[in-house]
């Protein structure tokens, strides 16, 4: 941290590291950040802590970094939802609905270079677009600046992109909520099996209404959601479709090796660096920043 702390105030990176720490709570020292926050009422019934601690997978992350940094776009893994508390510094978000193509989303090639899947340039080649009067109606993001004690909720399947502004820090944890329980059992029966049948034999117990839910639902149909964005769109979410159940691996579960695969910030707690190539386009504070509250918009 003492290294970080002095890279955040001379860094020149178009997209500086990021911290992204989902071991905090396992930390002898860190854990105490636990005591700093506390669930908010709304996410506090997290259907996945009748999944076992050890076995779902990560779920809280302390996030820090400086200007620029920021996390490309892509959908939560395995339909959860989120909630991010901005604690210091302001992001900019453009969230999605599920029904916007991916194709729409994604920088082509040659936007961006190295860098394509980096929120930065995704803010300088794919944002001017959405804004103009030719992009879809119903594909328009909501599109805001997020500051300090504010809480941002991200639907599960919903697409979304953040860029931090200025030193930012934040908490953030994924989440199964009972309205969003459809979606995620038969995405986690698909690729990880085994914990969906501990996860329903726990809720059966104790929460056998949700558990009557799962087995009213037809496990092989579409949940009418997009899949996780796959590792060379977005370096934050996993691709289902190579999500699959393994216990070897020291007990490290599959999704933990994907993660590993595709999730480099998650696992390793920190992005590789990335040079300077070229002058960032994208200057926060300026006009093309359109301010509009999640709960505001309609
Ligand atoms: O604060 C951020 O960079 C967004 C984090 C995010 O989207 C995520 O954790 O999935
Ligand atoms: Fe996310």
């Amino acid at each position: 941290m003492k290294y970080y702390r002095h890279y955040i105030q001379s860094t020149k990176d178009d997209s500086p590291l990021y911290v992204f720490d989902s071991g905090f709570a396992d930390h002898r020292k860190k854990k105490s950040l636990l005591e700093d926050y506390q669930v908010p009422d709304y996410f506090v019934d997290d259907l996945f802590r009748y999944a076992s601690e050890s076995r779902r997978p990560p779920y809280r992350w302390f996030v820090m970094g400086p200007a620029r940094s920021g996390t490309g776009i892509h959908i939560d893994p395995l339909g959860t939802s989120a909630w991010n508390a901005v604690v210091r510094g302001h992001k900019h978000w453009c969230i999605f609905p599920p029904s916007t193509p991916k194709e729409m989303l994604k920088p082509r090639m040659g936007e961006g270079g190295q860098q394509r899947s980096e929120a930065i340039s995704w803010f300088n080649h794919v944002y001017p677009k959405c804004l103009l009067p030719s992009w879809p109606s119903e594909y328009k993001p909501y599109d805001f600046i997020h500051g300090p004690g504010e809480v941002v909720y991200v639907p599960g399947g919903w697409w979304h992109v953040v860029l931090n502004l200025d030193l930012s820090i934040a908490v953030t944890q994924n989440l199964v909520t009972p309205f969003t329980f459809h979606r995620v059992i038969p995405k986690t029966m698909k690729s990880r099996p085994k914990l969906a049948k501990r996860w329903l034999e726990t809720l059966r117990k104790y929460r056998p209404e949700i558990a009557k839910e799962a087995e009213q639902i037809d496990l092989e149909a579409n949940t009418g959601l997009p899949s996780s964005s796959s590792s060379s769109c977005s370096s934050t979410s996993v691709s289902s479709d190579s999500e699959s159940e393994s216990q070897s691996n020291n007990g490290q579960s599959s999704i933990e090796n994907v993660l590993t695969k595709n999730d480099e910030r998650r696992t390793q707690g920190m992005k590789r660096p990335i040079q300077s190539s070229y002058n960032t386009k994208y200057e926060p504070g300026t006009k093309r920043i359109r301010e509009k509250s999640v709960n505001n918009s309609s």
